[in-house]
């Protein structure tokens, strides 16, 4: 079988990638010391993070030199992934001062945020260029710094007003600013191209071409809400205002098997998955989370962005205190891509807001300073609170709803079950502030009722924050996902049940949003 050699520097996500090349059909052998770039006959390089760790880390490997030697001669077959392309430059506006490879001349610099193009540029959009490295699919990326121009641009990607630089390539020699790992049947499509295509030499000509402009499309998520039943086995479950137990006997629903519903999600033409542990560990050791198992089987059968959330905090687990960034580790050397904080997000939010001199780092920014803030999803749980003058609501930020009536919406933690003088809107200013990429911003009231999203919620929040807010709780129709898009500019929108009971088929949500004139990605059947 054929080998693949994957420069592991410590935050990428490499397990993604492993499962990919495996599914190809290629072994894989991760860097150990230079001696194995040099040995290299085909070099992966794949990335989550921040530029500077990242070379900080290869740095510490010992391994930059050799990578430079790789560099020089462009025959030799080398894939760099998202941070994998960005290191390649001088430098990054990312972390000033820290250098880069230098293979290629100029800076990577920072997208300019707004509420209709939020950062992290996130989700699925086209690459258009003169290369068979990509073709009109759609390829998922995540990523806040981008390069406008340079000398081995082939690709271009239309992001609001800006376009960057996707793919690079000069000889057999490339790099994506996209995750093709994670980017479905067109991402795996791409690697193997790229792995059969072997040693080449650098083009003569570089052929004209003119960019087309690309849009990102809009996102549809499945939840899984996962947890133990009353056998004990690990199943997803379905909450109805978040009480996932039957009406009748009180058992605990079971709608299926996380791995299989994971699965068949990717299969079905999912645009991400959730995994959402709803009863956080009690003091488990690390190396036994219970959804560990789950993410490394899912990983293997999910090829797109896969979301982890629920326990992600500082613990003690009896013996030591495990930090939040340990747990969140754990999970990305699993497979995740990113992370879901809930309850830790509200008490470190309250501890911004109350206490500006902040004595430790909350559990967002560490992950966020190793992994990105690409990499940090914090999970809002609002519940309403009706008012009826304005003495109820100092300081609270009430929305006005289409019936009249009027409410602000407070936060709570522990799964709903226990409500906080915090307003949601507060929550999402200070998540961003603390350096969370994307909110996931459910809603108690509209959980599993099928009555369509809290759009003024929704509103509410998107207007507050530049950051990507994935509507989440009470979808029933694709025209409720038509509807999320259409009148609150949502980056991504969630479902659960309407999916695990089949009422409902990703592929008709996405066929009403393509009627609708809004941009998906529609895989095939
Ligand atoms: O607080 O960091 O341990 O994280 C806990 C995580 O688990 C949070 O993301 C929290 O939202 C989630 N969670 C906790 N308890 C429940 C519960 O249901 N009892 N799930 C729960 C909340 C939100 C979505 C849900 C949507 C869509 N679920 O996953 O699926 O509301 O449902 P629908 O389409 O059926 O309406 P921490």
């Amino acid at each position: 079988m054929a080998e693949v050699t994957v420069l592991d520097y410590g935050a990428g996500n490499v397990r993604s990638l492993k499962n990919a090349l495996e599914r190809l059909g290629w072994s894989v052998r991760e860097v150990e010391c230079a001696d194995d770039i040099d040995a290299a006959s085909v070099l992966v390089f794949p990335g989550v993070g921040a530029f500077g760790a990242a070379m900080a880390n290869l740095e510490a490997m010992g391994v930059v030199s050799a990578l430079k030697r790789y560099l020089e001669d462009p025959t030799r077959p080398f894939l760099g992934i998202c941070i994998g392309m960005q290191v390649l430059f001088e430098g990054s506006s990312e972390s000033p001062g820290a250098s880069g490879l230098g293979a290629m001349k100029g800076t990577v610099s920072r997208f300019e945020s707004s509420a209709a193009f939020p950062v992290p540029h996130v989700g699925w959009n086209g690459a258009v260029g003169p290369t068979e490295l990509v073709d009109d699919s759609r390829y998922y990326f995540v990523h806040s710094f981008r390069v406008e121009d340079c000398e081995w641009g082939v690709a271009k990607t239309t992001y609001g007003d800006d376009s960057f630089v996707s793919a690079v390539e000069r000889g057999a020699q490339c790099a994506v600013q996209f995750h093709p790992e994670k980017s479905g049947a067109a991402g795996l499509a791409l690697l193997d191209r790229f792995l059969r295509r072997g040693p080449r030499a650098v083009a003569r000509n570089k052929p004209a071409w003119a960019p087309r402009a690309t849009r990102l499309a809009r996102r549809v998520v499945c939840a899984l809400d996962v947890r133990e039943n009353d056998d004990g086995d690990l199943v997803v479950t379905k909450g109805d205002g978040y009480d996932v137990r039957n009406q009748d006997d009180r058992r605990v629903r079971n709608l299926g098997k996380p791995v299989d519903l994971a699965a068949r999600y990717y299969d079905e033409g999912g645009d991400e998955i959730a995994i959402l542990n709803i009863c956080a560990f009690k003091g488990e050791p690390v190396s036994d989370l219970p959804l560990l198992e789950v993410l490394r089987q899912a990983s293997r059968r999910v090829f797109v962005p896969l979301t982890i959330g629920g326990g992600i905090r500082a613990y003690d687990d009896g013996i030591r205190t495990v930090g939040a960034l340990e747990v969140a580790a754990a999970y990305f050397r699993a497979g995740a891509d990113k992370v879901s904080i809930g309850s830790d997000a509200v008490y470190a939010a309250l501890d911004l807001l109350n206490n500006g001199d902040r004595r430790q780092e909350s559990s967002i920014e560490q992950i966020a300073r190793v992994y990105g803030n690409q990499a940090v999803v914090v999970s809002i749980d609002p519940k309403r609170v009706w008012v009826d003058d304005d003495v109820d609501n100092v300081g609270k930020h009430v929305v006005v709803r289409p019936d009249g009536r009027r409410c602000w919406y407070q936060c709570t933690v522990s799964g709903g079950r226990k409500a906080v003088d915090l307003d949601a809107r507060d929550l999402a200013v200070a998540a961003e502030r603390l350096g969370a990429g994307e909110l996931m911003l459910n809603c108690i009231d509209c959980d599993g009722k099928k009555n369509g999203f809290d759009l003024p919620l929704l509103s509410m929040i998107k207007a507050a924050v530049t950051i990507p807010v994935i509507a989440s709780s009470g979808a029933g129709t694709p025209d409720h996902f038509v509807n999320a898009f259409k009148h609150t500019d949502v980056d991504a929108a969630l479902a659960a049940g309407i999916f695990h009971r089949r009422e409902v088929e990703i592929r008709d949500v996405k066929t009403a949003l393509q009627n609708a004139g809004l941009p998906v990605r529609i895989t095939p059947a």
